[in-house]
């Protein structure tokens, strides 16, 4: 890197520089496609840069460009097709296959080595990317595989699973110290990355349920470490930079995600092996409720003189963003007073219910945050829980050993009526059933959150 032209290193600080923006960008939904464009920008340019520097003969330069072409290719169509409520998965897919690819690189750099005396920093930071590079590749691919359902997304545990860990643990600690101590043999390098695979993979397995998008985040934060360790063994300060970025702001979502469920990060790693499965029972309970139509409810809506709307999961499975926003305006329109109750977990990544609802050309200040907005409940009339459930659970604040126990949550409880919009029974994804489904002030439309809305905006509009 030092010994690059100059016009290089520019293009390499203007791509540093456009990443550090896309970051800034992607901090609020407003300017969020811009910091992804800048992102992409930067990242186009870094890798033009490295390929105009690069001596590698006709055939290899075909056949990286036939990689790039395959890359975009698969990324362009994934990234098209996958549905929103699909991104965490696909996260995990594109962070496994950057910290793998770093693993891969560290390792070929570990066969240049033979015959030369690279320094012991040198060969802590190439251990350190095999290892940890493997260990978010193995970990991601589980994480994948859980949130595809392609395997259970409850915890796996099995007898003896933390002593298999610790020895794998105490295993790559030593195949590291024998790599810097300078045993650069390139098996010792494939030792270690095996051993990171088994450790990526016992790492996340006992991992279930809502905390897989979590670990997501850490795995994230593992693969910028690696690529920043990646930076420092190939001399290039972009990947250095660029690493530190990622795993600083993976280190960041990863604390803030485990804060507003109420869980150290320790637990939500380790939950399981102490015996508290991180997933509750899941089943469908058959205590009576108070069920009503959409007539009913719009009653009860074109009465009220304030009401909350708080959006989860459902909203997004069902696509019902826009009929909802409608039936807001509807309200509004009729003098009646509706905020957008936004807890920081709802849905299934973070800021998702602000990009649903985003889309639906929601204005921001309708968006309440949960901080903002929990002391109004009790001035509510009509709270409309549309495909939300764990956010709205007063078992996190009644039920110790409860999933969710310790999770701020909306206090839609405070509120003087409560409408449910959920198609059935089943609990949310915690797995544990919720009280206030049964709460003599609730009721419950039952239904797909589009349909119900389409058919209660249309009982609004004939009050
Ligand atoms: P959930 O508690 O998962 O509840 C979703 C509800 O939507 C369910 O009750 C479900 O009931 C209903 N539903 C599903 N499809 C529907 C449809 N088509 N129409 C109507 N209702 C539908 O969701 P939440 O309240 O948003 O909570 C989020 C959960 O995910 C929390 O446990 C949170 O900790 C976890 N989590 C979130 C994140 C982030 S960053 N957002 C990360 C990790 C974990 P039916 O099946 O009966 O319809």
């Amino acid at each position: 890197m030092i010994n690059q032209p100059v016009w290089v290193q520019l293009a390499y600080l203007l791509a540093a520089v456009c990443f550090i923006l896309a970051l800034k960008g992607l901090s609020s939904p407003r300017t969020a496609r811009g910091g992804n464009l800048v992102g992409a920008f930067g990242a186009v340019l870094a890798t033009v840069v490295v390929l105009t520097q690069i001596n590698v003969g006709l055939t290899r330069m075909v056949a990286i460009l036939v990689a790039i072409a395959v890359g975009t290719a698969l990324g362009f169509v994934g990234a098209r097709r996958v549905q929103m409520t699909q991104m965490p998965q696909l996260v995990a897919l594109f962070n496994g296959v950057g910290g793998g690819a770093a693993a891969l690189v560290a390792l070929l750099e570990l066969a240049r080595f033979q015959g030369e005396s690279p320094s012991h920093f040198t060969l802590f930071a190439t251990a350190f990317t095999i290892l940890v590079g493997s260990v978010s590749f193995a970990g991601s691919v589980v994480t994948f595989a859980k949130l595809q359902e392609l395997m259970t997304s409850r915890p796996v545990v099995f007898t003896g699973l933390p002593v298999v860990f610790g020895g794998a643990l105490l295993a790559a600690v030593v195949l590291s110290v024998a790599l810097i101590a300078g045993t650069t043999t390139v098996w010792v390098g494939v030792l270690l990355a095996l051993v990171g695979l088994l450790a990526g993979l016992l790492l996340v397995l006992p991992v279930g349920g809502a905390d897989v998008p979590i670990v997501i985040s850490l795995l994230n934060a593992f693969t910028g470490l690696t690529v920043a360790a990646g930076g420092y063994v190939l001399g290039n300060t972009l990947l250095l930079v660029a690493g530190t970025l990622v795993g600083a702001s993976g280190t960041f979502l990863t604390k803030l995600m485990a804060a507003a469920m109420g869980r150290p990060v320790s637990n939500i790693l380790f939950g399981a092996l102490k015996g508290g499965s991180t997933l509750g029972a899941g089943e469908a309970s058959d205590r009576p409720v108070r069920s009503a139509g959409p007539e009913d409810v719009a009653i009860l809506l074109g009465y009220a003189n304030k009401v909350i709307v708080v959006p989860g999961y459902g909203l997004a499975v069902a696509q019902a963003q826009h009929t909802l926003r409608e039936l807001v305006d509807v309200l509004g329109d009729r003098g009646i007073k509706v905020d957008y109750a936004i807890h920081p977990v709802a849905g299934r990544m973070p800021g998702h219910m602000n990009v649903l609802l985003a889309e639906a050309q929601v204005p921001y200040e309708q968006l309440r945050e949960m901080d903002d907005i929990n002391g109004e409940f009790k001035q509510t009339d009509v709270v409309l829980v549309v495909g939300a459930n764990d956010v709205v659970n007063p078992a996190a604040k009644t039920t110790p050993g409860a999933p969710i126990y310790g999770m701020p949550i909306l206090n839609a409880d405070e509120a003087q009526q409560i409408v449910f919009m959920k198609r059935s029974m089943r609990p949310g994804f915690a797995g544990i059933e919720n009280e206030l489904l049964f709460d003599p002030k609730t009721t419950l439309l039952f239904g797909d959150a589009k349909d119900s809305l389409g058919k209660l905006l249309s009982a609004v509009k004939s009050l």
